[in-house]
């Protein structure tokens, strides 16, 4: 593919740096609102740079909202988007421009360190071999990840193609349907575990801590879950260390704060507000040590660095970790309604952070509506690369935006939770869904939308407490016609 002459001498350009946490809420770090929990490096880059209010996840969940981020593409156009298990194929074609593509083409060293959850191989992947393909085939130069999640197996981590410290003579196995291997799983054996269930997380026990799937070998390569973030973080400032003389863009994406929750020793019981708000301090010391890694190579006043979250906040996601009990009057969401999977604001809306000491004016805030999506065809407007017809679709040029430089964010936005709702101007529709029942488990249901069409005025009720769909029909009517429209153009280009 041809692209044109770089627009801006390569010393010019600026890192990129993309810092998303797992499940962390809108209300969870201290710029935004919350108290039980010092998260003091976060709040210093809001300080340091621009605070948007309303950004967006495309998708109340993982694996939709990264595929989201890394094609520029609605996840929920293409079938297989949903949750993954530990076991599935990439689902971003290698064929496709991604945001790595482009920025490669751009001319930077590009790098994935942490969660994917975005699949690896092409089906009946040999986790003994090379893996493959996976990011180094979608536009990274580097990669080392947590293949799926924290609570699903293999749990072992993957550099490259390769697990990591794995011994040939105790070979990995996956399954995700009947169970190998003979070691203790948490339905058997719920005496061996640190923490308790509450649903799901019933197979293999690794670590005190039993898991989605079954997994047998691989022992010396397994991950310590309290170890985890030093190592991966460790793994984002070599990264940054290695590349200090060429621009780079790093995606990196922290197990933080997704379950099981298990801190190191040193932030364990740091918080007020229990385990939640302890491996929210340990996410928050990630972002402190690429900060000062930056710092330290005189990198930080040329790097755009964000911070956000994949998806909204959960209190129960399946373990019993005493997360509710010690709540106190914290909450995860803040002024908004809903949490992780759920069609409401706290589904899709995180918290975001840009900070370019170099460009952006610092101590700012931003209300516009922008999403994660975007930041494809952002970062190509940045770095002076055109997006092919095919790429990245459903992303919107929002950089002046994104460097504080304009008040016009998306016009509309789709965002995704059990089903669709659409965003645009100052309403919120949540389209009628008569099979939906309610979410969660039974003991403690989510916050999510009932089986009835549901319209808010966001700017007179961000909190989405008075449903005006009866009261509105004809805005109901042009929302549905706009979702409508939006789900049926396949691209913007
Ligand atoms: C759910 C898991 C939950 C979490 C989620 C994915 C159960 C009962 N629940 O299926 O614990 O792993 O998937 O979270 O197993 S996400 O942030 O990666 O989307
Ligand atoms: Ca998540």
């Amino acid at each position: 593919m041809a692209f044109p002459a770089l627009a801006i001498a390569a010393d010019a350009k600026p890192n990129l740096l993309v810092i998303v946490a797992d499940d962390l809420g809108y209300g969870d770090v201290g710029c935004y609102g919350a108290k039980c929990v010092a998260t003091p490096n976060i709040d210093r880059l809001a300080v340091q740079g621009l605070k948007f209010t309303d950004a967006h996840a495309t998708s109340a969940t993982c694996t939709p909202s990264r595929y989201a981020l890394l094609t520029g593409e609605y996840p929920w156009r293409k079938r297989g988007t949903g949750i993954l298990p530990g076991d599935a194929r990439l689902i971003i074609d290698p064929d496709r421009v991604t945001l790595p593509d482009l920025m490669k083409q751009a001319g930077y060293t590009t790098g994935v360190v942490g969660k994917w959850h975005l699949g690896l191989g092409d089906g009946n992947l040999n986790w003994n071999g090379e893996i493959k393909p996976g990011p180094l085939e979608i536009g990274f130069d580097y990669a080392f990840l947590i293949p799926a999640t924290g609570d699903r197996v293999p749990t072992v981590y993957v550099e490259n193609r390769r697990v990591v410290g794995l011994d040939p003579n105790d070979p990995i196995e996956v399954s995700y349907g009947k169970p190998i291997g003979d070691e203790p799983t948490g339905r058997d054996h719920p005496e061996l575990l640190k923490q308790k269930l509450t649903h799901g997380h019933d197979a293999t026990i690794v670590n005190g801590i039993s898991r989605i799937g079954y997994m047998t070998g691989g022992k010396a390569a397994r991950w310590v879950d309290e170890d985890m973030a030093d190592v991966i973080t460790g793994k984002a400032v070599e990264f940054i260390a290695k590349n200090n003389e060429r621009p780079f863009f790093l995606y990196f994406a922290t197990h933080d704060i997704h379950v099981p929750r298990a801190p190191h020793s040193r932030f364990a019981g740091t918080s007020d507000c229990g385990v939640r708000g302890d491996v929210i301090a340990e996410f928050d010391w990630s972002v402190g040590e690429v900060m000062k890694a930056l710092d330290e190579r005189g990198l930080a006043e040329n790097t755009l660095l964000i911070v956000t979250s994949d998806n909204g906040p959960i209190v129960d996601d399946g373990y019993d970790d005493g997360a509710w009990e010690t709540l106190g009057d914290h909450d995860p969401s803040g002024p908004l309604r809903g949490n992780k999977y759920s069609h409401y604001e706290a589904g899709t809306a995180v918290p975001f952070i840009a900070r370019w000491p170099g460009r952006i004016k610092a101590d700012t805030t931003s209300d516009v509506l922008i999403c994660q999506i975007d930041l494809a065809a952002s970062f190509a407007k940045l770095t002076g690369v055109e997006v092919p017809d095919d790429a990245a679709p459903d992303s919107e040029n929002l950089l002046p935006a994104l460097l504080g430089e304009s008040n016009e964010g998306r016009r509309a936005l789709v965002e995704q939770g059990r089903g669709l709702a659409l965003r645009k101007g100052r309403y919120k529709y949540i389209p009628a869904a008569p099979a939906r029942g309610r979410g969660g488990s039974k003991a403690r249901p989510f916050d999510d939308a009932g089986p009835e069409a549901e319209l808010y005025d966001l700017k007179a009720d961000a909190g989405e407490r008075k449903n005006l769909a009866e009261e509105r029909p004809e805005v109901v009517e042009e929302m549905e016609a706009t979702l409508k429209q939006l789900q049926n153009s396949s691209a913007k280009r």
